[in-house]
């Protein structure tokens, strides 16, 4: 028997078995998994690792964020995401001041189906303004957005109640409530000190918001969940403080979860004492915090006790970093990182045996996948969307300019050499990236289907 496309030689690691056998492709979708496959078309994958499209559950594509934009739009984000190996994103979903929660979804749907290349999801935001219309979350829910994003910091942060309320509804939904986690009041007290003490340079932002106020608030999230009875995931956990508290409460059975994300397990605070601009790149929050925190972060990761490795791809300009440069608490916050995370894994957790590969493969795609409710993603197995990133594990990339896809014209990463990197990206059956060429047109992508069962 004949299929479109048969992946040979190569070596198969998915989340839980490693296997040495070709993969046959028929239209979208992995037919099979055996030995001498023909197809239509072959790639040899010999001495190349074979595993699921990654899969990153948190970016911000083309998003205001106060008088900024995110610098990637949906076509720009999502090629760089292919070449990096990334199959699937789930962006995020703002209301807008008159509009209802499903009218922002079809306007925000409407925008990222013209541009997307490669499949996606979206995460409802239910801000304050949105806290008296939860029943409108249900129609949101059938409408394939399944989870539902909650913030304890910023002006879309709620208060306890709220947070209790928002909770106990998209529990009710069966949905999945995702949480940033940072104490605001404290944050923002210390931040007034450094400003009236005139402590303006980047390198008090993460003195701003310390490790503690991040663990308070995961702590609080598990516990108001807990009260309401719902599951939730904690996004970019950057530090132990955090970390524990997820781990304990999975200890007492509670369900929850933790990603975190390239910036925290890679660099150290230093990046705020580079010179000039350079100092801004990495502002983000959480911050990225000492290297006690990055070390604690990859035994969290490589014990169970976090479960995802997404990005917070947030991307901003050199140009954008400059403007709020003269005082931190105005530069805008974010990294990009939706190009290296696969590589970045790899080679600083796998390659340096922090974690093994079936675990690489986990972090960055399964458990993603599975948390997000795509039922087709996140695995190599027969009826799975043929979502397959041939990997490399010799390809040597030093980040520099002209390296990545991303639009942006710095890279955290700058001067860092990563050991393993894709050689060809296949979604849903299409080779879209090879060779270093990219072969997708702008709103090939798909909103994929999500759904949990129960
Ligand atoms: N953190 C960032 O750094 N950027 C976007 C949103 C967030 O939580
Ligand atoms: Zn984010």
């Amino acid at each position: 028997m004949s299929y479109d496309l048969v992946i040979k030689n190569g070596r198969i690691i998915n989340a839980a078995s490693t296997t040495d056998a070709d993969v046959g492709i028929r239209g979208e979708t992995i037919a099979v998994i055996g030995k001498n496959l023909s197809g239509e078309r072959e790639i040899d994958a010999r001495g190349k690792l074979v595993i699921p499209g990654a899969v990153d559950v948190h970016v911000h594509m083309d998003m205001p964020i106060g008088p900024y934009k995110t610098s990637d739009d949906f076509y720009s984000g999502t090629r760089a995401a292919a070449f990096g190996g990334t199959t699937c994103i789930v962006d995020f979903v703002e209301t807008a001041p008159g509009q209802t929660m499903p009218q922002a979804l079809a306007q925000r749907r409407a925008l990222a189906d013209d541009g997307v290349t490669i499949d996606y999801g979206l995460h409802m935001t239910i801000g304050p303004a949105e806290i008296d219309r939860l029943d409108q979350l249900a129609e949101v829910y059938d409408a394939g957005c399944v989870s539902f994003k909650l913030y304890m910091a910023y002006g879309l942060r709620l208060t306890d109640d709220q947070l209790f309320r928002a909770f106990e509804a998209v529990g009710r939904l069966n949905g999945w409530p995702v949480v940033h986690a940072e104490n605001w009041d404290i944050i923002q007290e210390l931040m007034r000190r450094n400003i009236a003490a005139g402590n303006l340079t980047p390198r008090w932002h993460p003195r701003s918001r310390p490790a503690i106020a991040e663990g308070e608030a995961t702590g609080r999230a598990i516990d108001i969940a807990t009260l309401a009875g719902t599951r939730l995931h904690i996004f970019h956990v950057s530090c132990e403080e955090a970390a524990i508290r997820i781990a304990g409460a999975r200890a007492r059975g509670i369900t929850v979860t933790g990603e975190t994300c390239p910036q925290y397990l890679l660099m150290t605070w230093d990046v705020y004492d580079r010179p000039g601009v350079e100092g801004a790149y990495g502002v983000c929050a959480p911050p990225i915090r000492d290297a006690r925190a990055r070390e604690a972060l990859w035994r969290a990761l490589g014990n169970g006790d976090l479960q995802v490795v997404s990005t917070d791809h947030c991307p901003f300009t050199r140009a954008d970093k400059e403007r709020g440069l003269a005082n931190f608490s105005t530069i805008p916050g974010g990294v990009a990182s939706v190009e290296v995370r696969l590589s970045a894994v790899y080679s600083e957790g796998v390659r340096r045996q922090r974690l093994t590969p079936n675990q690489w493969v986990d972090v960055c795609c399964t458990t993603p996948a599975r948390l997000a409710g795509f039922r087709r993603k996140g695995r190599i197995d027969v009826g799975y969307d043929a979502d397959i990133v041939i990997f490399d594990p010799t390809r040597q990339v030093t980040i520099g300019d002209g390296v990545l896809h991303e639009n942006v014209d710095w890279s955290l990463y700058d001067g860092q050499t990563f050991s393993g990197w894709p050689a060809v990206t296949i979604s849903r059956g299409d080779v879209i990236v090879e060779d270093g060429r990219f072969n997708a047109a702008s709103g090939r992508g798909r909103y994929a289907e999500r759904a949990y069962d129960g």
